[in-house]
């Protein structure tokens, strides 16, 4: 039988001490852990009466916690923003953001197309490790999330956060009820395009709410009356709207600047001697920064601004499709290459936190890759991050004092906080779609399987003779680059210093895992069945790195089922990488087909309370 995991729908400011009471099993506590007795008929009458209404962490007046707005641009480049050097796309708002907060010098989207780097991002794993590492594209088909893939969002909902996506989610199938959708990923409220391909289309004739297809009938048969960008701006700001009173993490992923170009309006660049696609590029940038503009306006107006984080970046380089020219807005800023390049000017990505008396104005050189979104978000919010993830957490540079430096790119932390740094950060790519621009930058080999390594600021990028990766060292071509010295990639140093090329080599083996084995982490829940009913097994795993106390797990069954417990639903404490199991026997009421059973688990972490959840239907 099936079993998903899934976090917990809460409200906000109501404090959580007790955890759960009045479930149908562990109804007492001891130190040593307890065995419930037989529990039938003390399933809860009504949800609100029972652990669901009890999730958030208490609102200190001194603590309260912080709000999280995600924006992920679609392909935008490096210097498309004002703030990182673009000359002729306006971008007011978010320059001025980046004035006010820390901007990155070297983030790094985590792959140099869309589906691999947005999977990295969502769940804190290289594309070394990540479930989804290609595009789509041929017989491989859509990439999918399972329900082992951690999602920021899921980390975030263990301390009663509400989440909401808002926008492209990126992965197949085009279904609904299934692991691979943001409703099963952590994403409470979902408004978009569930599919990479589909995202591609500005008239949309229907987009998705949760798990329903809403249809856009006016953009029927090739008509553009509906912009898709324009309902998610609307969508967005209703989800916050909705949630000013709770903590939340907006994860809003516009379909803009990608191609093919379409606005309904060049607005500013109409009298520009540009393309048509040009003057789209630049006005689908531009309705970027006024939309990320509008989020602050609305955050400002409801007074959240203050305790809430912004953070603005892209998914990967800037993309040359439907005509638009990337080099006319130099796009790639001072970098090599573009989208599908695995040089810098198709990873290096603008990244922009922003949060009025939190963040200091500042910029930062810390080679931040954004796999180290999911860390930092969970170490921001007090919540468990899975232990085996590849991302680190810079919550300390996003601090009022720390985000002050210039950076010398030397390694050093001087003047950003003490955010841990990466030994290196690697990257894969392994693309059949090419582009003209990106396949000459690669000197022909942009169909060709590539890794690239960053280790201070030593670069290695080396390519297969084909898309296997098995093929020995040997067969590859190793290029080396110095960074520091030329940030442009022009002066490939493998020949003249081959054991640092090597190095960097070993680096790119080691990071490679065909099957990344994740550790448990929250609950599973799985039920046999048995004669007259079911042996139902649920597991508390602590995949974080710091031990839990207080911790618990209940199973909830329908009214009138009788649920016997067999072990202690109850340990003081579930060390890092531990875990708390125990078995109950299930018999349905009588004459009852079907039902769901939930099994919730609770701890306290680093002081504060998580709540998991997992639920199986069984019939
Ligand atoms: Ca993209
Ligand atoms: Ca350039």
């Amino acid at each position: 039988m099936s079993s998903r995991r899934r976090f917990l729908a809460g409200s906000a400011a109501l404090g959580v001490t007790g955890a759960v009471a009045g479930c149908s099993a562990g109804a007492t506590a001891g130190p040593k852990g307890s065995t419930g007795a037989d529990a039938a008929g003390k399933t809860p009458a009504s949800p609100a009466a029972g652990p669901s209404a009890s999730l958030v962490p208490a609102a200190r007046p001194d603590t309260q916690p912080l709000n999280f707005v995600v924006i992920l641009a679609d392909d935008l480049g490096y210097g498309e923003l004002g703030a990182y050097g673009q000359q002729l796309i306006r971008t007011p708002r978010i320059d001025r953001l980046a004035a006010e907060g820390l901007r990155f010098t070297d983030a790094y989207a985590a792959a140099p197309v869309c589906a691999p780097s947005r999977c990295s991002l969502l769940t804190g794993l290289h594309s070394g490790h990540a479930a989804v590492r290609e595009n789509p594209s041929g017989p491989r088909g859509q990439g999918s999330l399972t329900d082992r893939d951690l999602t920021f969002a899921e980390v975030l909902r263990a301390r009663g956060y509400r989440t909401g996506l808002i926008g492209k989610w990126g992965f197949g199938p085009e279904e609904p009820d299934q692991p691979s959708h943001p409703n099963s990923r952590g994403f409470e409220t979902f408004y978009g395009y569930l599919t990479h391909r589909h995202a591609h289309d500005y008239y949309p004739v229907h987009l998705w709410e949760n798990g329903t297809r809403q249809e856009i009938p006016e953009n029927r048969g090739g008509a553009r009356k509906t912009y898709g960008p324009d309902l998610i701006e609307q969508r967005a700001l209703a989800f916050v709207d909705a949630h000013r009173d709770e903590p939340f993490l907006l994860y809003l992923t516009p379909t803009v600047p990608h191609a093919p170009s379409r606005t309904p309006d060049p607005g500013a660049y109409a009298d520009e001697a540009w393309s048509e696609a040009d003057k789209a590029h630049a006005a689908q940038v531009s309705s970027f920064d006024t939309l990320v503009g509008g989020i602050v306006d609305r955050l400002t107006a409801l007074k959240l601004a203050e305790r809430t984080l912004v953070l603005v970046t892209s998914d990967n380089g800037p993309h040359e499709e439907g005509g638009t020219d990337p080099d006319l807005f130099d796009a790639n800023g001072p970098f090599r290459g573009y989208k599908r390049n695995l040089y810098e000017g198709g990873l290096r990505v603008p990244l922009i936190a922003w949060s009025p008396e939190r963040v200091s104005a500042g910029t930062t050189d810390r080679p931040t890759p954004l796999t180290d979104l999911l860390p930092t978000l969970a170490d921001l919010a007090g919540a468990p991050a899975p232990s085996d993830v590849d991302g680190l957490s810079v919550a300390a540079l996003l601090r009022t004092g720390a985000g002050t430096g210039t950076g010398s790119g030397t390694g050093s932390d001087s003047g950003t906080g003490h955010a841990p740094r990466h030994d290196h950060l690697y990257f894969y790519r392994n693309h059949s779609g090419v582009t003209r621009r990106a396949d000459a930058v690669d000197e022909g080999r942009a169909r060709k399987l590539a890794e690239a390594v960053r280790r201070g600021d030593w670069k290695a990028v080396r390519f297969a003779p084909g898309q296997d990766r098995r093929v020995p060292d040997e067969e590859w071509q190793v290029e080396l680059y110095d960074l520091g010295r030329d940030p442009g990639e022009q002066d490939d140093l493998a020949a003249a210093r081959p054991a640092q090329a090597d190095a960097l080599v070993r680096l790119m083996r080691d990071s490679w895992a065909e099957t990344y084995e994740r550790k448990p982490f929250g609950v599973t829940l799985e039920a046999a069945r048995e004669r007259d009913g079911f042996l139902v097994t649920a597991t508390l795993a602590n995949g974080s790195s710091r031990p839990w106390t207080g911790a618990r797990i209940a199973l909830e069954a329908p009214a009138g089922w009788r649920v016997r417990s067999l072990d202690p639903v109850t340990a003081d404490r579930v060390p890092a990488g531990g875990s708390l199991a125990a078995r109950w026997r299930v018999t349905p009421a009588t004459g009852a087909a079907e039902g769901r059973l939930t099994c919730r688990g609770t701890a306290t972490h680093a002081g504060e309370p998580v709540t998991y959840e997992a639920r199986v239907s069984v019939q």
